[in-house]
């Protein structure tokens, strides 16, 4: 039996769910994976039985709960060190921490006007000139970091910060979002990743439609 169990949302939308386990596939760590369709058939008591929090993703190791994305990938960056899922140097550490939690408060115009939906392309759509700075700002970031550690991923090898940016790759490619020539090859290179093919691979099987996730200007 797996030891850890990961209670997500549907693959196809839950933007936050795809953090944690895109991080355990890639890394190896194997799980019980719990799925609860969202705003559907009391979603939101089948969730609180998992989490009081009452939002997915929760990661659940024996007699330890952890929720929230960001939260559950340091859980299991420090439970698996040997996976070097944060990078050993002290600096390259605190800029991944500085650009997840700069990923996890922030581009609330990204996140509102563009939310996932891997099974569509909605070209263009929702881009307002919020959504384009979000775009922006999160480009330049990634050049930077790359160009900094030297890729292929933002702090050189895998890592949390690939996991917390792995939903905006998807946004790109879902609204046909055109990205200079490295971001663009970033996103690429993490849409190839074979757990993200997987990811999409379900979500293209499942049933659940969801009226908010497939309006052309988002949600
Ligand atoms: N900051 C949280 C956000 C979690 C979140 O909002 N999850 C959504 C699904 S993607 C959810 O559970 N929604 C359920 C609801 O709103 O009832 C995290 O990083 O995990």
């Amino acid at each position: 039996m797996a030891q850890y169990k990961l209670v997500i949302g549907n693959k196809a939308y839950s933007s936050w769910s795809l953090r944690p386990w895109l991080l355990m596939k890639q890394a190896g760590l194997a799980f019980e994976e719990i799925r609860i369709p969202l705003y559907q058939d009391g979603h939101d008591t089948k969730i609180r039985k998992f989490t009081p929090a009452g939002r997915l993703p929760v990661l659940i190791d024996g007699a330890i709960t952890v929720w929230d994305s960001l939260a559950i990938c340091e859980y299991l960056a420090e439970r698996h060190a040997g996976k070097k899922l944060w990078p050993d140097d002290a600096a390259a550490r605190a800029h991944g921490r500085a650009i997840s939690a700069e990923m996890h408060a922030g581009f609330t115009a990204l996140r509102s006007k563009l939310s996932m939906n891997v099974r569509r392309v909605f070209p263009r759509a929702g881009v307002n000139a919020e959504v384009a700075a979000d775009i922006a700002r999160i480009c330049t970031l990634w050049e930077d970091a790359l160009q900094r550690y030297g890729g292929p991923f933002l702090l050189g090898s895998l890592s949390v910060a690939d996991a917390m940016y792995a939903p905006v790759a998807t946004r790109f490619k879902t609204y046909a979002v055109a990205l200079p020539d490295g971001a663009q090859a970033y996103a690429d290179r993490v849409l190839a990743l074979p757990a993200m093919r997987d990811w999409y691979a379900a979500a293209a099987a499942e049933t659940e439609m969801l009226p908010r996730y497939e309006q052309q200007d988002g949600a």
